[in-house]
């Protein structure tokens, strides 16, 4: 069904001066952004998002997990509402457009709503999802696993970051905990913009990423237990290394994600070496191993053959060897109706896309449990995330927006 109102289209100046305004709160050291969850950062800017969208004639519902809903009326109060966003809170050296977009392009779209004056019969909702990024909070996608019975709100609020601080005492401390059972509202339908995080857009000329699947993710936290020692005094045949078997496990990563080639992924990125003193061999690590793959089969056996590996070097080296599934969601189908409805809206706009498998986890992949769920994405420059380097243009970001805006008035209905 074409989408009314084809010629349609966002403020792309309004968007991008909201993005840049967003991305002075937490500002990192080179560029980008550092504004991690539940920090005065993170509530500085949910302090200046909740401003705009209420300028925008939006209600606030915040739910137990603080994460925040502006709902601008239907037409028809009793339908359920078609929900659009992402997340305002950023990996420590990460970018200003990873989540944001996501959160601000779907703001735009009310804005310019309201500047066409289309109404819509179904509610239209503006999220944004607390803690996905699980840098400091581990797992990712922490708050829409609770909305959506992933995880339970205990587990969620007794997470501990580096320094022993825990979720729910934060999340109390910046004022973000909300009255609205989490996991209680229902929707019609959710949409989530976000840049790609990968080359593959970019590479291929392709202003639109029509997302039909995400990849599966494994989190395990292994923890090597061997003993501290002198690095100088004690032989290397009396050496029990934990820093050595975290090093022969990270490399097996590698290897086996190496095995599994096309579709499969795998890396160290966070590891905590004790007592990290210069003149001290390991006695303890603690270090976090990330493997994903779109095939439920290889991210199975990539599982597989990581664990015998961290057992099998833990006993050459004769180290303890612990491992804690902390993170994890299995490959994601997006709704096929909301993977149409982008893909027409593209169309119809007469931008370039394509069909794309989500790399990176987003709180679309949970919610995808308990709604219709999909993401549409835009390039963004050399694939690069996670990094505070991360760029997109204006172009880019107004060209995503738009095909939400499409999207979303097909998914809640124009009326007269
Ligand atoms: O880890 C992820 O894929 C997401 O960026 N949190
Ligand atoms: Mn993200
Ligand atoms: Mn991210």
């Amino acid at each position: 069904m074409a989408a009314p109102g084809e010629n349609l289209r966002i403020n792309s100046a309004r968007l991008w001066d909201s993005l840049m305004e967003m991305a002075r709160i937490g500002p990192g050291v080179a560029g980008g952004n550092n504004r991690q969850t539940l920090t005065d950062a993170d509530n500085e800017g949910r302090h200046l998002f909740r401003g705009w969208c209420e300028a925008a004639g939006m209600t606030m519902g915040v739910d137990t997990m603080g994460n925040m809903f502006f709902t601008r009326p239907g037409a028809d109060p009793d339908a359920l509402p078609v929900y659009m966003g992402s997340h305002l809170d950023t990996q420590p050296t990460g970018g200003k457009y990873d989540g944001v977009l996501g959160v601000l392009g779907a703001l735009e779209v009310v804005r310019s709503l309201n500047d066409l004056g289309v109404k819509t019969r179904h509610p239209i909702v503006v999220t944004n999802w607390t803690n996905e990024e699980g840098a400091r909070f581990a797992p990712a996608m922490l708050a829409s696993g609770v909305f959506a019975g992933i995880h339970t709100e205990e587990y969620a609020k007794a997470r501990r970051d580096l320094d022993g601080m825990v979720f729910g005492e934060e999340l109390a401390r910046i004022g973000w905990v909300g009255d609205e059972v989490t996991g209680a509202r229902k929707m019609h339908a959710m949409f989530e913009l976000h840049i790609e995080q990968g080359p593959i857009l970019e590479a291929e000329g392709k202003d639109i990423g029509v997302v039909t699947h995400g990849q599966g993710l494994w989190w395990l936290e292994i923890t090597l237990t061997g003993k501290d020692a002198h690095t100088g005094s004690t032989p290397m045949h009396m050496r029990v290394n934990a820093g050595l078997g975290m090093a022969r496990i990270t490399e097996r990563v590698h290897q086996i994600a190496m095995s599994h080639q096309p579709n499969a992924v795998g890396a160290v990125g966070q590891v905590k070496v004790f007592p990290n003193s210069r003149n001290v061999i390991p006695g303890k690590v603690v270090f976090t191993v990330d493997i994903r793959s779109p095939e439920q089969a290889k991210l199975d056996a990539m599982k597989a053959e990581v664990i015998r590996a961290a057992h099998a070097v833990a006993a050459e080296l004769g180290l303890g060897c612990s491992i804690e599934e902390v993170g994890h969601f299995d490959p994601v189908t997006f709704d096929p109706g909301l993977v149409a409805a982008v893909r027409g809206a593209a169309e119809r706009l007469g931008y370039s896309h394509m069909d794309i498998v989500s790399g990176a986890g987003h709180d679309a992949c949970w919610i995808n449990r308990v709604a219709p769920t999909t993401m549409i994405m835009c390039p963004c420059v050399d694939g690069l995330s996670h990094n505070e380097a991360e760029e997109i243009s204006p172009e880019w970001a107004a060209v995503g927006t738009d095909v939400l805006l499409h999207a979303v008035l097909e998914t809640a209905e124009v009326v007269a």
